[in-house]
């Protein structure tokens, strides 16, 4: 694993920034490194948030460790999303840095009649059915993940006296179920996890995307038991963090990031094929959610919504700092809170709230709080320590715009530059060969 917990140096260039920068004020806990375990179901939303969790693996190889990624069911079968998220490592050439990659759960915990595989939003494989990003290699794979490999991979870093101190991070942006059968089989889980955050879930008034009231959302609506199991545990409750419709359908992929992202990081030159293709990708999602069934009742004609993608925002944070200007500052708000979901009728996966009087915070103001009772504040949504499940309803959505488009120009410059290189060699050898064959056939004549 090569950890250090203790260095804060990367290996980044084209301008992403860096963690040491003046403009980021950093907190006793900055040297700690992150070993994220990655469930999803690719999915377009997912695939976008694997490219900026692999870049960020790639620029801060010292803050940040991927544990595993597994596919779960969700957008599409396993069988489907496991060959899309191999196709992703292998297009992104991945496959060197050995991540561990695992199918994940087939199914729901309670046998869910309702559930359905999206193809109007995903298209039939759960990934546009876009040939150019289409290269599963199924060799990366490394089986069905159990709840006991996954104790052994938590237990593994905080048993090495260099990573003891660092932090666990789940993510889920699927349904739920595999995190949800893996506490109940091995409960110690609970106690290794630093946070979890995940995309699902639809609060108060705002409209839900899934059952026939539109009441839901589709992460819980796939397996509603299992969102109880984790959000009403004690112990996972102060530990999850929430990206629920109300802030995803914030973060729309609108014409203006759509002309950013068109456009080449290097001014003279063509975007690269591989950025050429993500473009592809994201605006044949756009044009399934903006001709969907759904539009007319959420009108996303100005863009599709980067759903899971925000799920990277607090890894962002923690490993670049929290501003100290407004325009580079997070400015999360969120409330916490303790909820139940509805498991069956026609309101399964509705969201009922226990909290009584429920107000929106931000770090700032928390921190106000907790100075007047001597307590450490907090910088970073990570660190902070919660009662009740966080909610996030807003944040400085152009901070994470100017993070999802750094990703995407500097995936275009490596790309351009492996392509260079590439046929800078093709021509090397071509070369050579001339030579070579230039002086066997002077010795011949
Ligand atoms: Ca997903």
């Amino acid at each position: 694993m090569g950890a250090n917990n203790t260095t804060t140096t990367n290996t980044n260039n084209n301008n992403y920034p860096s963690s040491s920068s003046s403009s980021s004020t950093l907190n006793s806990d900055d040297s700690k490194k992150l070993h994220i375990f990655l469930d999803c179901d690719p999915g377009n939303d997912d695939c976008i948030l694997l490219v900026i969790l692999l870049q960020l693996f790639k620029n801060y190889p010292n803050r940040l460790n991927i544990i595993g990624i597994s596919a779960s069911y969700g957008n599409s079968s396993v069988q489907n999303t496991l060959k899309n998220l191999t196709s992703m490592i292998n297009v992104l050439s991945m496959g060197k840095y050995d991540i561990n990659i695992f199918s994940g759960a087939e199914e729901p915990m309670v046998s869910n009649e309702q559930s359905f595989f999206p193809t109007n939003i995903h298209g039939a494989n759960g990934m546009s059915d876009l040939k150019e990003l289409d290269k599963p290699n199924l060799a990366f794979c490394k089986g069905k993940i159990t709840s006991k490999e996954l104790l052994r991979l938590f237990n593994e870093v905080k048993s090495n006296e260099l990573t003891q101190n660092d932090k666990i991070i789940f993510i889920s942006t699927g349904p739920f179920t595999l995190i949800s059968r893996f506490i109940i089989e091995k409960p110690n889980l609970k106690k290794l996890i630093d946070k979890f955050i995940v995309m699902g879930g639809v609060f108060e008034d705002e409209r839900g995307n899934c059952n026939s009231k539109m009441t839901g959302e589709f992460n819980i609506f796939n397996d509603p038991d299992a969102a109880n199991t984790l959000f009403m545990d004690p112990i996972m409750k102060q530990k999850s963090i929430i990206f629920p419709l109300n802030i995803t359908h914030k973060a729309i992929f609108d014409q203006k990031q759509m002309k950013i992202f068109s456009e080449s990081s290097r001014k003279d030159k063509e975007i690269s094929e591989l950025k050429k293709s993500f473009l592809k990708l994201i605006q044949k999602f756009s044009l399934l959610y903006t001709s969907s069934k759904d539009n007319e009742k959420h009108q996303f004609d100005k863009g599709p919504p980067m759903h899971d993608v925000l799920t990277a925002m607090p890894i962002i944070e923690y490993l670049i700092g929290n501003g100290n200007d407004f325009e580079n500052k997070t400015n999360w708000e969120f409330k916490e809170i303790d909820f139940m979901v509805e498991v069956e009728g026609n309101e399964i996966s509705k969201t009922h709230i226990f909290t009584k009087n429920s107000i929106l915070k931000t770090l700032e103001t928390e921190n106000e709080k907790d100075n007047t009772k001597n307590i450490n504040s907090t910088k970073n949504l990570i660190d902070y320590k919660q009662e009740s499940c966080v909610v996030l309803y807003n944040m400085n959505f152009n901070l994470f715009w100017k993070h999802f488009q750094l990703t995407f120009d500097q995936l275009d410059q490596e790309n351009y530059e492996s392509k260079r290189i590439m046929q800078l060699s093709i021509y090397l050898i071509a070369s050579l060969s001339v030579l070579v064959l230039g002086g066997i056939l002077e010795k011949v004549l």
